[in-house]
């Protein structure tokens, strides 16, 4: 029997079946009478759609259904609404109609459906779908957006600002400013990324005996049933079904209903047979929503022996054309992280959410950690820069001790437990600062810029939600975990199971984690915010308590004993202070066996939880290393270690590779990702993998991992969550080692992505 239980590197379940090519992504679903569909996107940032021709197309070979807004209205199918909506912040309603209706408002915007027998075919109808535009001026750019006598958007954003958003003391923010010796200023662009998983998005609609089938790669499958079944097509929930299968990556991008989930299975129900579409990179890169694009100006007020008095954020932070899913939440999420894991008493964020001419953006891995721990490790590298001190002094003198917890942040978030200093601590070691002079040294020696840079990072996840997760047994005492968590990459079959194996003594291969169909599961949350675990696992863990309480009394017939005298340890019931003990697996398999249940036994032991779950707070503290070239401006990455704290780990070899892909995505945003639209035209220049850079393999360093955690008090496991930690600490690891490289040059500010050519420009500009 095999027994892997919490804290052993496990190796994933699910490899295997991938390697061999046994998974079961969305385009490897052929169903019978199968149809194809593409969509018509369009070609401008902003113009008015004049007419549409649709017969051209209609009269192609092989179609079977072309549809513009006007037929999906005929059948009471509108929009997409902003499913997140705090009552707190009043946004001008924007919802991104299905297909666009009398306007387009980005490039990429879904205008035509076309459906037919090949995917050659579809393509080919495609070409004949006669659109004409009249194009309307267009802002790609916040600041462009909001300025007096740019066209507006929408109707109900006269200035395009689709809300405001404050948190923090303002008051107490700006007396502390006015008494500061010092305060230190940036302005910082967090650049535009594209969200690139290997699997683009894909879908199939099908219509089987009166309801709506849905197969997706998503990270929500129940978020999708619930709004397809209540807002759009307004049927009983029971009505409609998804279905998930392998996901090949999703890092927000598939955290919410996009159109072509909806015209598939509205394409299906009027054909009466599937109907798939799959989309690819290139349109991805307009389609799907996007990641980060803040503007703003950071302010940090010290005193003049470097104590850290307040900070202040103003932001513009870039929506899109329309309101996505959560997009009313992801620009606010940053308030927990303003004052990052330092001893700041006052902070204070206004954030202006802005309408312009670009695809809309919404929760990318980290959705507003990063973005709002960037800016207060800028700040704390240019204060130390300006008191003449070093960077780790100064974040060990502000950074809150473990004697310092429970703090309240000045927007309201309590940090229960942590050991930041000790995380700072470990990663310079890691990272060999004290050798980096004479690494600087010989740097300089052959004409190199070395350059450290440091980031100590906090993040609030899994906060205020609840999760159910049940367990149901078989005759032979073999589980199945319904889970309501929707893995893309993250293992978690694998470190459910671990979680079960170690609560329940059970054999690894008896335990099989369902997440993927709404038909096997009630209810869940799905897949994001680095919540699966805390939130998931700890509804299960608590399913899995529910288990053995069930067992207890067939436990006490079993070993002949009063239940008031068993315990429960290491898989097994125990008479106290004997060595009678019936082990779980065996109980199980006593109760799903009716010829030796005896009576008043329970007839099955499945179980059923809930968690509510309050916020944890990953942290880390960062270091990189860099050599720039000064001739080219190229920055070669030549160190990077991480101290991380989340708490209990379930399986430190996924959290590595969790901390690996998170890394690599960030050092991407601030070396090379970058998503650029014409100033004039809101035109994507970026539009391909051809344009937009991705990272790859030689990119990066070997990375040094530390996982020394506080367990979260928050939750039985004692976890907190790492899916997002490394793309949060890795800009600002990378931008501040780039800036140390480049001081003795005089150079004080570069924006991401410090590509070669802006590295170049700022060593010439700082040489004048
Ligand atoms: N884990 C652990 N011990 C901990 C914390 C986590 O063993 N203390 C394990 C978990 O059991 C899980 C994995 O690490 O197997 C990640 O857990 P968690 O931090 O709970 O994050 P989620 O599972 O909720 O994943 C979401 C997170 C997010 S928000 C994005 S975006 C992201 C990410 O995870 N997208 C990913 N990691 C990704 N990894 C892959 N391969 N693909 C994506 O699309």
């Amino acid at each position: 029997m095999t027994r892997f239980g919490i804290g052993q590197s496990v190796r994933r379940k699910e490899d295997q079946r991938l390697l061999l090519g046994r998974g079961r992504f969305v385009d490897d679903l052929v169903l019978a009478r199968m149809a194809h569909a593409v969509v018509v996107r369009s070609p401008h940032a902003h113009a008015d759609i004049l007419a549409i021709d649709l017969a051209p197309a209609r009269r192609a070979p092989g179609v079977l259904a072309v549809a513009s807004s006007a037929e999906l209205e005929k059948d009471g199918i509108h929009s997409i609404p902003a499913l997140y909506r705090p009552p707190e912040i009043a946004f001008s309603e924007a919802p991104m109609p299905i297909l666009a209706r009398g306007r387009v408002r980005h490039v990429g915007e879904p205008v035509v459906f076309v459906v037919a027998q090949t995917l050659a075919q579809a393509r080919d109808a495609a070409e004949r779908v006669e659109i004409s535009y009249r194009p309307l001026p267009a802002s790609a750019d916040v600041a462009r957006a909001m300025a007096a006598g740019t066209p507006r958007l929408h109707d109900s954003a006269p200035d395009n600002r689709c809300y405001r958003f404050e948190s923090g003391d303002e008051a107490a923010t700006e007396a502390a400013f006015r008494d500061a010796d010092l305060v230190v200023r940036a302005h910082l662009r967090n650049n535009r990324l594209v969200i690139n998983a290997i699997e683009p998005r894909a879908a199939i609609g099908d219509f089987v005996d009166g309801r709506l089938v849905l197969y997706a790669n998503s990270q929500v499958p129940h978020r999708l049933k619930s709004t397809l079944a209540e807002h759009i097509f307004r049927v009983p929930e029971d009505r409609v079904r998804v279905l998930i299968g392998d996901v090949g990556g999703g890092f927000g991008a598939k955290n919410q209903l996009y159109p072509e989930h909806i015209l598939v299975l509205w394409a299906a129900r009027a054909l009466g047979r599937p109907v798939k579409w799959l989309g690819t990179n290139t349109e991805g890169h307009v389609a799907d929503i996007q990641g980060r694009d803040h503007d703003s100006k950071a302010e940090l007020a010290l005193d003049k022996d470097g104590t850290f008095r307040a900070i202040r954020v103003r932001t513009s932070a870039a929506l899109g054309a329309y309101v996505a899913t959560n997009a009313a939440l992801i620009p606010t999420v940053g308030r927990a992280a303003m004052c990052g894991p330092y001893r700041i008493g006052a902070g204070h964020i206004r954030v202006d959410a802005v309408f312009a001419n670009t695809t809309r953006t919404d929760a990318y891995r980290g959705a507003g950690s990063p973005e709002a721990n960037y800016l207060v490790e800028r700040l704390v590298d240019r204060a130390a820069r300006t008191l003449g001190v070093p960077a780790e002094a100064l974040r060990r003198k502000n950074l809150l001790t473990p004697a310092d917890l429970p703090h309240t942040t000045p927007s309201g978030y309590t940090f229960d437990v942590g050991d930041f200093p000790r995380r700072l601590d470990q990663v310079l070691a890691a990272a060999d600062a004290t050798g980096f002079q004479a690494r600087r040294r010989n740097a300089e020696a052959r004409g190199r810029l070395r350059g450290l840079g440091i980031a100590s990072t906090i993040e609030a996840k899994a906060g205020g939600m609840t999760e159910t997760t049940a367990i149901r047994f078989d005759a032979q005492g073999r589980i199945r975990v319904l889970s309501g968590m929707m893995a893309n990459g993250q293992g978690h079959a694998t470190t459910f199971a671990q979680i079960v194996a170690d609560k329940l003594g059970l054999d690894w291969a008896d335990i099989e984690i369902v997440q993927s169909d709404t038909d096997a599961v009630a209810t869940g949350l799905g897949t994001a915010g680095s919540r699966s675990l805390v939130l998931g696992g700890s509804s299960l863990m608590r399913a899995a308590e529910a288990a053995i309480e069930k067992g207890l009394a067939v436990a006490g017939q079993l070993l002949e004993a009063a239940v008031a005298d068993l315990i429960f340890e290491n898989g097994a019931y125990a008479v106290a202070g004997t060595d009678r003990r019936v082990r779980f697996a065996e109980v199980a398999r006593v109760v799903g066996d009716p010829r030796r249940r005896a009576p008043g036994m329970p007839d099955s032991l499945d179980s059923e939880a809930s968690f509510d779950s309050r916020y944890s707070f990953p942290n880390a503290s960062h270091v990189a290393e860099v050599e720039i070239d000064p001739e080219t401006g190229h920055v070669a990455l030549l160190g990077y270690a991480v101290a991380q704290d989340s708490g209990t780990i379930v399986n430190p070899m996924i959290v590595e590779g969790q901390l690996h892909g998170g890394l690599v995505q960030g050092i991407g945003q601030a070396l090379m990702e970058h998503t650029v639209y014409d100033v004039d035209t809101a035109q994507p220049l970026s539009g391909s993998l051809l344009d937009y850079a991705l990272p790859r393999a030689d990119d990066v360093p070997m990375f040094a991992i530390g996982l020394d955690g506080v367990p979260a008090p928050t939750n039985p496991l004692g976890a907190k969550g790492v899916g997002e930690t490394g793309c949060t600490g890795a800009p600002p690891a990378v931008m501040n080692a780039i800036l140390d490289a480049l001081a003795p040059l005089g150079v004080e500010h570069i924006d991401m992505p410090a590509t070669p050519e802006s590295v170049w420009r700022a060593n010439a500009s700082a040489r004048g």
